[in-house]
């Protein structure tokens, strides 16, 4: 089949840009050897990305084949290896242990961790199995780590999730602030994007980056504010003073459609430049630099990511971005707006298919009856089997399992051995759970170490399905190349699943086609609406923008969120959330003088499973390098090129220094890819902690406390 098959479109299936894709087959050896690699180029037709695209998607063809997972593994204890077993012993195992777990500990010690990576078809089975079949809720995604923040944040400021602009708005806006995002290296193509107007526009466009560190995207901007590390929202509450006493408050928007403006006029007037100047440690010409131009400016464009997510304050730091949009009346209009680039290539389409342990799909949430009752009933279960009780999120999953409260931790498409904060504690805890299941495309991964059974995942390219990406744009990624050995799509392993533990009638799909229609029916009437769309529709007409609810025609769904300033609270109005800032949860001290920062390179993409294997990546970025200004390396004594320890409350690592102005004094960065399975392993978050957003449950992974000495060089 595959090798027939001479082009095929899909969205990339790295980052939330959710550029499109055209794949062939490279033309010298199709039929000869259908494991050739895939040659990837941008797809003209797609309008999220209009043919453009970065190194990673350019080269992703070369990573399918290398050291895939064909069959199922299993061992009894993990000191044993790993070895082959049929799917009849693998589900027939499965089977038995979760019965045995109902019966003796009840649904909630059982609990999948899933990911961003998934496609709509893989998270909605996966959701349908756990909360639905089996009635706990314990269905979490490496999304807790990357985009929770938004989500809360969202749903806070607007009454409901979904990022509210559109591409189109960056060719707009003529202020366009970038806060704790490297768009430049992590989401390329939209910032290739502002470069090309800024180029051709020059101060019509005004780009303001806040990074403690310079970075390609500060190296564009008009104006970077080198902010110290967590003090997003004290920088918010003083450009909140700024549009106060300049005139950049539209107090007839604010009295048609918000409330709560007095508490935040309160907390904002406290924050006069002086003080949120000295707070973040940038010059106060530099802050009003930005408020004039926010208030001069007809079109405001604020995008984020992880700087602002991954923090104990992300929930109110995202509002924060919400509450200056609202006041200055920069939203709901083409060029303005607040903006999450989302980080993985379908962590929206997971929000709309319910894949958090608070949430069910369509935007619903578990602690809400009606709407728990809905989705009983669209999935044909007995009333009261969705329980009311919050599932665990992820870190509470891994504090379950320290206390041996869990039987099952089924882990898919992510590595969190890799990427979770507190790795030593992660390690011990998951020793303590007696089934560890790891749905996986690659061998050897970090994750696997820790597993009892393996299963082999046919990944992107080898099954069909939906992606979302950070515009709300929906596209088919269509299966073009077969999976390697016995590897199954995630969607038909937890459907198997489901048939296997007594839910015929519920899990029996006969395509991913039709898990989508049973997802989108029920997104109708939502804020997601996507009941108009089918695999049938976007194979034809191409992708799609949701809201696209059933009826509307190709191209007939919406750009933008709350035009008409309508917001899905009660009384339709806007929250206006006056929240103190506090900074950070583990700030430097004597013991522990700087600030380690963690995130991402151009060229690889996470916990390296694929990206290793494009030897033009690694030659990009051959190993890990620590981020020191040239002040901090004098005074502890490191040299360019030299080893430095870098120790934390929680462990140390070895990494070998790069000496540059480019970073803040007192802030350390280190890349997050290098976990212990590469050949010079760094494992970073062994040094991260765990402490969360109150609200979003997302880990303050930019940000932990440490020390630093040189080392002998390891040779
Ligand atoms: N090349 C590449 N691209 C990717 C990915 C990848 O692995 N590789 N992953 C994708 C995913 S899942 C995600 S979530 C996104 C992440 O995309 P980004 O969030 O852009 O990437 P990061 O490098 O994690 O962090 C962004 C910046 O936050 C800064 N920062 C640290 N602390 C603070 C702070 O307190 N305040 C502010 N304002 N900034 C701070 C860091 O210095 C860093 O430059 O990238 C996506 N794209
Ligand atoms: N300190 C620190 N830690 C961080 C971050 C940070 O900025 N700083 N960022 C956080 C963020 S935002 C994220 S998103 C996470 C990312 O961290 P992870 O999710 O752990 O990283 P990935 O390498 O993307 O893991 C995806 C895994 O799924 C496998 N896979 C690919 N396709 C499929 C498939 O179709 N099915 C199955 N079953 N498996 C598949 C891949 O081989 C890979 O092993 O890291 C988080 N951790
Ligand atoms: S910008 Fe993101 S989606 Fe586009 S090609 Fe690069 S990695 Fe893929
Ligand atoms: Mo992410």
């Amino acid at each position: 089949m595959a090798a027939e098959i001479t082009a095929a479109l899909a969205q990339c299936p790295y980052c939330g840009v959710g550029c499109g894709l055209e794949l062939k087959p490279s033309a010298e050896d199709t039929a000869a050897q259908p494991s050739s690699p895939w040659r990837a180029r941008g797809d003209r037709q797609h309008p999220s990305s209009l043919g453009q695209v970065c190194v990673k998607g350019a080269t992703v063809g070369e990573t399918l084949h290398h050291n895939r997972l064909t069959t199922p593994l299993w061992r009894e204890r993990t000191d044993q290896p790993l070895t082959p077993i049929s799917w009849e012993l693998a589900f027939g195992l499965l089977v038995e242990r979760i019965r045995a777990t109902l019966a003796s500990k009840g649904p909630r010690a059982l609990a999948i961790y899933g990911s961003g990576q998934f496609l709509c078809e893989d998270y909605y089975v996966a959701n349908k199995l756990l909360k639905g079949a089996l009635g706990s809720n314990n269905f979490d995604a490496n999304s807790r780590l990357c985009m929770s923040s938004a989500v809360a944040g969202y749903a806070r400021s607007f009454g409901s999730d979904g990022p509210p602009c559109c591409y189109d708005d960056l060719d707009i806006a003529n202020l366009v602030l970038l806060i704790g995002t490297n768009t430049a290296e992590c989401h390329p193509v939209l910032f290739q994007r502002l470069l090309k107007r800024k180029r051709k526009v020059g101060e019509a466009l005004r780009l303001v980056v806040v990074d403690p560190r310079a970075t390609a995207t500060s190296d564009a901007a008009d104006l970077h504010l080198a902010i110290a590390p967590g003090t997003d929202l004290a920088l918010l509450c003083g450009l909140g003073h700024l549009l106060l006493s300049e005139g950049g408050v539209d107090l007839g928007f604010v009295a048609a459609h918000t409330e709560g403006f007095a508490e935040l006029k309160t907390l904002w007037q406290a924050w006069n430049p002086e003080r949120a100047a000295a707070v973040c440690g940038i010059a106060e010409a530099d802050l009003r630099q930005l408020g004039a131009w926010w208030v001069a400016s007809s079109g405001v464009l604020s995008l984020w990511s992880m700087g602002v997510n991954q923090s104990r304050e992300g929930t109110a730091t995202v509002a924060g971005i919400c509450n200056l949009h609202l006041v200055s009346n920069q939203i709901g209009r083409p060029g303005a707006g607040p903006f999450s680039l989302t980080g993985q290539p379908n962590a929206m389409g997971g929000r709309e298919a319910g894949g958090l342990a608070q949430l069910l799909p369509g935007y619903r949430s578990v602690a809400d009856a009606a709407h728990r009752a809905e989705v009983e009933r669209h999935w044909g279960f007995a009333v009261g089997s969705i329980s009311a009780e919050p599932g665990l999120a992820v870190w509470d999953q891994i504090e379950a399992m320290e206390r041996g409260e869990l039987d099952l931790w089924w882990v898919a498409a992510t590595n969190p051995l890799v990427s979770l904060p507190s790795l030593d504690r992660v390690r011990s805890a998951v020793a303590n759970c007696p089934l560890v299941v790891l749905s996986e495309a690659y061998a050897g991964t970090e994750t696997e170490a820790v597993a009892h059974l393996v299963l082999p995942a046919a990944q992107w390219s080898e099954k069909a399905g939906v992606m979302v990406n950070s515009e709300r744009r929906v596209t088919l990624c269509h299966a073009f190349r077969q999976p390697p050995g016995q590897a199954k799509p995630d969607w038909a392993v937890f459907a198997e699943l489901g048939r296997r533990l007594g839910f015929a009638d519920q899990f029996g799909y006969g395509s991913a086609a039709d898990v989508y229609e049973d997802f989108v029916t029920l997104t109708a009437g939502r804020v997601c609406d996507s009941s108009g769309l089918s695999h049938r529709l976007l194979a034809a007409h191409g992708p799609q923008q949701w809201p696209f609810p059933a009826g509307t025609g190709p191209g007939g769904g919406q750009a933008r969120l709350y035009t008409d300033h309508c917001y899905p609270r009660e009384g339709g109005r806007a929250h206006l959330l006056a929240e103190m800032p506090f900074g950070l949860a583990e700030p430097p001290c004597d013991r522990y003088p700087f600030v380690l920062t963690v995130g991402r390179v151009l060229g690889h993409w996470h916990t390296m499973t694929r990206t290793a294997h494009v030897a033009r990546l690694v030659q990009q970025h051959p190993e890990p390098l620590l981020e020191i200004n040239p002040r901090d390396a004098a005074i502890v004594g490191l040299l360019e090129g030299g080893w430095a320890e870098v120790r934390s409350r929680r462990g140390a690592v070895a990494a070998r220094v790069e000496i540059t102005e480019r970073i803040r004094i007192g802030t350390l960065f280190l890349p997050m890819h290098w976990g212990a399975a590469q050949d010079q392993p760094c494992e970073v978050n062994r040094l991260m902690h765990e402490q969360a957003c109150p609200h979003s449950l997302q880990p303050e992974l930019k940000a932990a406390a440490v020390s630093l000495r040189p080392l002998v060089p390891l040779g």
